[in-house]
């Protein structure tokens, strides 16, 4: 089969975000786009040359629009740079956790996963590309700015004629002198997933009547939930709802969180009525796979409350019963997990929004369980955050504990205080106005420290850097903390994520000791550090903006 060598010229946005290269539908179909990105990261995996021989790559996506051909691209341009064999999900599927636990499990040399997450998709929307290595987790910062380096400078890239390759049924094939294996995207997870949880004991809660709603999102997790909620764990068909992948994903926005998961909000706030209750847990999970959110009857798990309560309870899981190693979390997630690792008496580390930096801390053995505040949790089991293991961890602690989810968010805070929390996102802003803003708070940095706004006093003021503590990486300008002399936090960041304009994110928190007061709202008692946090950055004035466009 013939190679063809094809002439390109380099791109000048190919640089990866918070979680790989994310670009509008078009971009990504705008002649050599993909192809440009794509030869970059071979020539960097592969040292310029060709694959080293044997070496096996994981293919898939999480089936939003473009899916298909980007992978028969990426299949073609695997066969002309040596690869050996690609082990891609059948139909092209594959979640971004399950993504990672195949790398793993075949010992892979890495994978290539696309998906823009919990951004829109269709032909207007969203589409994205991320390399993951062989310990199954994305590709660290060293590897992706070389990549994107490469891209500036490539002048061609190689690629087979061939015909599409067959993805609707597993199987094997041959492209040139590469295998492509069509497997079952869902099987070897969820035999993952057995192997971690309590299967039994959630089984028989869900025949004595627990009910849940888990809400896919018309996004790659449905047949994933099917298989495990419904035939693996037995609970009643219609548990999973918009459970069919769609490649718009029904024109809808896949994040799971109080507003995009509107649905399943309405099913879990509904007017509870004796003859039609809300169910006991609802869930849903993002575009591909590794967000979770998890609600109670009328009531909402922070992320950050949850790897706390997971952490406290992680022994109740057979495969943590032996204990944590440590936890980690971004710098924005609230400290509940601090408070619950300094009880165990294990580490917790404090590291850059996104979870390639989680990567190094879990090879390394001084971590078990991560986590985000924007709807990340996961554990070593993989390298990605996991939504469906998230909702299996709090299942197996509802059956083995048999409260309901609000009364273990209540112990849990009566054992060790409450860390208020809530998000503000402010998306498609002006990038100038944006910039302009982060520039202004930072501006103000010096003067900070010791001035006192009513309750509040100052403490210190940063914008956070962190070096890897296994291999001494430094990452910088990670975003801006004020941190007050009580333990509340302000913090500001720009997301790397989005596609249009900038999204300016505010994250809150204060501690609250007082089992008392462990009932009032949120967005109340941050009323206060909400104020400063406007103040402090000009908001209005800047962004013309009354409301934030997300609470969380
Ligand atoms: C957001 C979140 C971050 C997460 C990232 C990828 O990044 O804040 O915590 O790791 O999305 O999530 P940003 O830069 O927009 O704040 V997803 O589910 O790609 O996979
Ligand atoms: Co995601």
């Amino acid at each position: 089969m013939n190679v063809r060598i094809v002439a390109t010229s380099p791109f000048n946005d190919q640089k990866p975000g918070t979680s790989g290269l994310r670009k509008k539908v078009a971009v990504f179909k705008s002649a050599r786009y993909l192809e440009n990105f794509v030869q970059a990261l071979f020539d960097t995996i592969f040292g310029a040359a060709t694959a080293p021989p044997g070496s096996v790559l994981v293919l898939g996506g999480d089936g939003r629009y473009h899916n298909r051909e980007a992978i028969q691209v990426i299949l073609r341009m695997a066969a002309a740079n040596g690869v050996a064999k690609v082990l891609v999900g059948q139909g092209g599927i594959l979640s971004t956790p399950a993504a990672s636990a195949v790398i793993r499990k075949y010992r892979c040399l890495g994978g290539i996963i696309l998906s823009a997450s919990h951004n829109p998709g269709g032909p207007d929307g969203d589409f994205g590309i991320k390399y993951n290595t062989g310990n199954g987790g994305p590709a660290p910062e060293k590897i992706t700015d070389a990549i994107y380096a490469r891209s500036r400078v490539l002048t061609s890239y190689r690629i087979v004629d061939a015909p599409d390759v067959e993805l609707d049924q597993p199987g094997c094939h041959r492209l040139g002198e590469m295998r492509v294996e069509v497997i079952d995207p869902v099987a070897d997870y969820a035999d993952l997933m057995e192997s971690l949880f309590d299967f039994g004991a959630i089984r028989e809660l869900i025949g004595g009547g627990f009910r849940l709603c888990f809400d896919a999102m018309h996004a790659v997790t449905g047949p994933y939930a099917r298989e495990i909620l419904e035939r693996r764990l037995g609970a009643p068909p219609g548990t999973v709802i918009n459970g069919i992948p769609l490649p718009d994903f029904g024109g809808g926005h896949p994040d799971p969180n109080l507003t995009y998961a509107h649905q399943l909000v309405a099913i879990m706030y509904g007017a509870a009525d004796d003859a039609n209750p809300a169910p006991d847990m609802g869930a849903a999970s993002d575009g591909d796979g590794d967000r979770n959110m998890i609600l109670g009857r009328h009531f909402f798990v922070t992320p950050s409350d949850s790897l706390a309560i997971i952490a406290a309870n992680a022994k109740l899981a057979p495969g943590y019963a032996e204990g944590i190693a440590g936890i980690a979390r971004s710098m924005p997630t609230s400290a509940a997990a601090d408070r619950v690792a300094e009880k165990l008496g294990v580490p917790c580390y404090e590291t850059p929004t996104g979870w390639k930096f989680f990567g190094n801390l879990m090879d390394a053995g001084k971590v078990t369980l991560c986590g985000e505040e924007s709807f990340g949790t996961g554990s070593s089991h993989v390298r990605e955050k996991d939504g469906l293991w998230a909702v299996l961890f709090w299942l197996n602690i509802l059956a083995r504990r048999r409260l309901s989810v609000e009364e273990i968010a209540y112990s849990h805070w009566a054992e060790f205080g409450r860390n208020i929390y809530s998000r503000h996102d402010y998306e498609a802003l002006p990038a100038d106005a944006a910039n302009g803003l982060m520039a202004h708070v930072k501006g103000q940095f010096a003067e900070l420290p010791g001035r006192r706004f009513g309750d509040y006093r100052v403490k210190f003021c940063d914008d956070f850097s962190y070096t890897d503590p296994v291999d001494g990486s430094l990452s910088t300008g990670q975003g801006l903390r004020i941190g007050m002399e009580d333990g509340s936090r302000i913090v500001f960041r720009l997301s790397g994520t989005g596609t249009e304009g900038a999204t300016l994110r505010i994250y809150l928190e204060a501690f609250e000791p007082d089992l008392a007061r462990h009932r009032v709202d949120a967005q109340d008692a941050l009323a206060a550090l909400i104020d400063i946090a406007q103040e402090l950055s000009q908001l209005k004035q800047r962004t013309g903006r009354e409301q934030p466009t997300v609470i969380t």
